[in-house]
């Protein structure tokens, strides 16, 4: 007689550095069981996987804790009868690996309640000013460019759009609605694409960059028109860096602060040793240049690339150069098709694309959303608190450590600000610091962005008291 299953075993999905077990039932029948993974019998228990059998023939395979290598088809056989389930182990989002282990333990518990992907893409467009970067992000989102204005000094230009994760199509469905809005109900099936497009006011460098981070993709305008002479020691101490060459390197040099190792599993990237945040070099003005010298142009500029960066370590976030015109653009766009493809590519080996997040995380993201489509840029921490319960966080009466733990993920990946020291005030978008900026440095600036009271005390009393 053969032994059935009366309880066959289920699928599992669990977190790497959470524990899992399969356990299943048979009918009574003496003859022994054999586990396998992935048509491999299991024959001893190892550090972290363990065999039992129970009382009332129940069998179990615990894995604790479980890590990505324990994914896979797990079975167990008994009396040529078998019963099969997949395990799937999520990775860990890298950012949370690298928080401290309380965080990673919040992180965890939260997972305990369901996961989805959250895929985002961040791009700054950066370069020297009246380059075409507002022009070139106008093309990307196939908008007109007939009124564009050069951005203000300190501003910073916004637009959002998603992108289906599967088919890397570009959804520019919804001009002129609230950027914001169509991010909150997205789903797993769309990444989320944040485009941050700076003046090119070399002044205002030194703020620009409190906003560029590691997990973003980086379009580096240049004119391919102008001239790209090389650095003298003399321009240096003038301070004046007008050339291709030294806006290249005066950005490379900034992004090479937040440096990290491609690691999207792919050899083809590890040997190539590339570095993150890509850099996509996109050369406008073609249409400024006599055709017949366009090729010499295009071969004098890389040429003069591999020259000036051939050494050094910057060099490695750079990809693809792409040469265009915003001004007269081909026919159908293909060249802007070809940028689009090209920053979901890189968008795609950034450390915290389809990162597993705790659902309820995802949920109180989007609230965050909605609250700066409505125009609220900051909230003080019980307000926090309110948001996170709306969001089912659990407990959050008797501790409030995971939505301090969801609120330092947001901002190590550059969402929100947040210190723990200065928990009572959380800036939503990071954009409305800007707007502070401003008010530091112009007298024309619009009071209502602000919108604080600390800003007046400030005006009266020349200091904020707390
Ligand atoms: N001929 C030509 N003109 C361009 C091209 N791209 C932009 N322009 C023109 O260059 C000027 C500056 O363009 P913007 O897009 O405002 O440049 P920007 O880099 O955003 O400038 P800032 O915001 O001041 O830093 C505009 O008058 C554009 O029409 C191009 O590819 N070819
Ligand atoms: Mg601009």
């Amino acid at each position: 007689m053969k032994a059935l299953f009366k309880q066959p075993l289920t699928t599992e999905t669990v977190m790497e550095g959470l524990n899992v077990q399969f356990e299943c039932e048979t009918e009574e029948d003496s003859s022994s069981v054999q586990w396998f993974k992935d048509d491999t019998p299991i024959t001893f228990d190892t550090e972290n996987v363990k065999m039992e059998t129970l009382p009332g023939h129940i069998y179990k395979l615990s894995i604790s804790p479980a890590s990505l290598q324990d994914s896979g088809r797990y079975r167990i056989e008994k009396n040529m009868i078998r019963s099969e389930a997949i395990l799937d182990v999520k990775e860990m989002p890298e950012t949370i690996k690298q928080m401290s282990d309380h965080d990673r333990e919040e992180f965890l518990k939260a997972t305990q309640s369901g996961t989805s992907k959250r895929y985002n893409v961040r791009v700054m467009i950066v370069g020297k000013g009246q380059v075409g970067k507002t022009c070139l992000l106008r093309r990307l989102m196939k908008e007109q460019i007939d009124d564009v204005k050069s951005t203000d000094g300190l501003d910073i230009v916004r637009k959002k759009c998603q992108i289906n994760v599967d088919t890397g199509e570009w959804d520019l469905s919804t001009p002129g609605k609230d950027p914001y809005c169509i991010w909150s109900g997205q789903n797993e099936q769309f990444a989320d694409c944040g485009f941050w497009d700076f003046a090119g006011q070399k002044e205002f460098y030194a703020t620009h960059q409190t906003f560029l981070s590691s997990s973003a993709v980086y379009l580096l305008v240049v004119d391919i028109s102008e001239e790209f002479k090389e650095k003298t020691y003399n321009r240096m101490i003038e301070e004046s860096y007008d050339s291709i060459g030294e806006y290249i390197e005066f950005w490379l040099d900034n992004i090479h602060c937040y440096s990290t190792e491609v690691d999207d599993g792919s050899i083809q990237y590890n040997t190539n040793l590339d570095l993150n945040p890509p850099v996509i070099i996109v050369c406008t003005g073609i249409d400024k240049i006599q055709s017949a010298a366009i090729e010499e142009r295009k071969q004098n500029f890389h040429d003069y690339l591999g020259k000036t960066l051939s050494l050094s370590a910057k060099r490695r976030h750079l990809r693809e150069v792409h040469i265009l015109s915003n001004e007269i653009p081909s026919d159908y766009g293909e060249e802007f098709e070809r940028l689009r493809k090209d920053i979901f590519d890189k968008a795609r080996t950034l450390k915290n694309w389809g990162d597993n997040l705790p659902t309820r995380w995802l949920v109180l993201e989007k609230e965050i959303y909605t609250k700066i489509s409505v125009g609220i840029y900051t909230l003080s921490y019980n307000e926090a608190i309110k948001l996170a319960m709306d969001c089912s966080f659990p407990n959050l009466k008797q501790t409030t450590s995971e939505l301090d733990s969801f609120l330092k993920y947001e901002h190590d990946i550059g969402n929100i600000i947040f210190f723990e020291d200065v928990k009572d005030f959380i800036v939503l978008d990071p954009k409305w610091l800007v707007d502070v900026f401003k008010c530091f440095v112009s007298h024309q600036y619009k009071r209502e962005l602000i919108n604080m009271p600390e800003w007046s005390e400030l005006e009266k009393k020349w200091e904020i008291v707390r």
